[in-house]
């Protein structure tokens, strides 16, 4: 399918979007830097997730280049003032808060460099596929500075603190099968094809029931990090919800029927 053009004229030239029927696809569009974020392409991040149209089910995060993301913009930081530095990380918090807690599920397409605040990203999305060029590293260390983008809250969920010290500490990269085996992603496909399988998967996930897709971002992870009697609870109350809609009785009839899809292996 031929993406058309998505909220045309209010990003900046750096983050290009596109829609693929009801997937919205966004391309750091930044390879000359590597995709290094700029306080602009952190801005227009948050706002595409702010403005994205209802009857998008599902979007892609994907970069233009070799490599998905160098990290932060260096050459923006070196005068920046204490308070200054409080206020850029708050503004990636937001961003990347509203992916993760966004209206749909998002799924990252990695390649080559994913790389600090680039891992910070791609660590806010639901569904990492990394081509087999990708490496993750957390170099802040070496540049004197710390994880600003939720690294140290959503890194640890996924590989545990002793991982991401060991990244930080010795400047380790990991390839893509470490990364897999680590958890950072959940796919590993040959180069060349990461943003045509996460378009296959974002294009499952946009065909889900939608109120199922709500539940997997927004109940999930804090029934996740609730303790166990407030976690069922709130289980409960995310099943009832989920099965009382009128969509939910429609696909499990028509599953009884025998005009849904069976579980196979796909
Ligand atoms: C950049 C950046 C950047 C590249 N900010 N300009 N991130 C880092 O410490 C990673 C630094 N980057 C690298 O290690 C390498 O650039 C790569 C491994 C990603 C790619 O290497 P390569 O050989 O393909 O490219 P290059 O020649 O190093 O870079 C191409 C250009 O991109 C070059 O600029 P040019 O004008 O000389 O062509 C680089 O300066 C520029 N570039 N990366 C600015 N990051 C919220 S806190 C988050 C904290 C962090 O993210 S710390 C990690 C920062």
């Amino acid at each position: 399918m031929n993406p058309e053009p998505l909220l045309a004229g209010v990003l900046p030239p750096t983050v290009a979007v596109a829609r693929h029927g009801s997937v919205a696809v966004l391309t750091l569009d930044r390879p000359d830097k590597r995709n290094a974020l700029g306080d602009d392409m952190v801005l227009g991040i948050e706002r595409f997730f702010a403005e994205l149209p209802d009857d998008i089910g599902a979007v892609v995060i994907t970069a233009s280049g070799d490599h998905f993301c160098a990290g932060l913009d260096l050459a923006e930081m070196t005068d920046r003032d204490t308070l200054s530095g409080l206020r850029h990380s708050r503004m990636w918090h937001r961003a990347f808060e509203a992916i993760e807690f966004g209206p749909v599920p998002v799924v990252a397409a990695l390649k080559g460099a994913v790389i600090g605040g680039g891992l910070e990203l791609a660590s806010a999305t639901h569904v990492r596929v990394a081509e087999r060029s990708t490496f993750y590293a957390l170099p802040e260390g070496q540049r004197g500075i710390f994880v600003g983008g939720g690294g140290s809250v959503r890194l640890p969920r996924l590989i545990g603190v002793a991982r991401m010290a060991d990244l930080m500490l010795t400047g380790r990269r990991y390839d893509a099968e470490e990364g897999l085996s680590a958890g950072l992603s959940q796919y590993v496909v040959e180069d060349g094809t990461g943003l045509q399988v996460a378009l296959e998967l974002a294009g499952r996930i946009a065909g889900n029931a939608p109120q199922t897709n709500f539940a997997v971002i927004q109940a999930l992870p804090r029934i996740a990090e609730a303790g166990p009697r407030e976690g069922y609870l709130m289980e409960s109350m995310m099943a009832a919800i989920a099965q009382g809609t009128d969509d939910a009785k429609r696909r499990m009839q028509e599953f009884l029927d025998g005009r849904a899809a069976k579980v196979t292996d796909r």
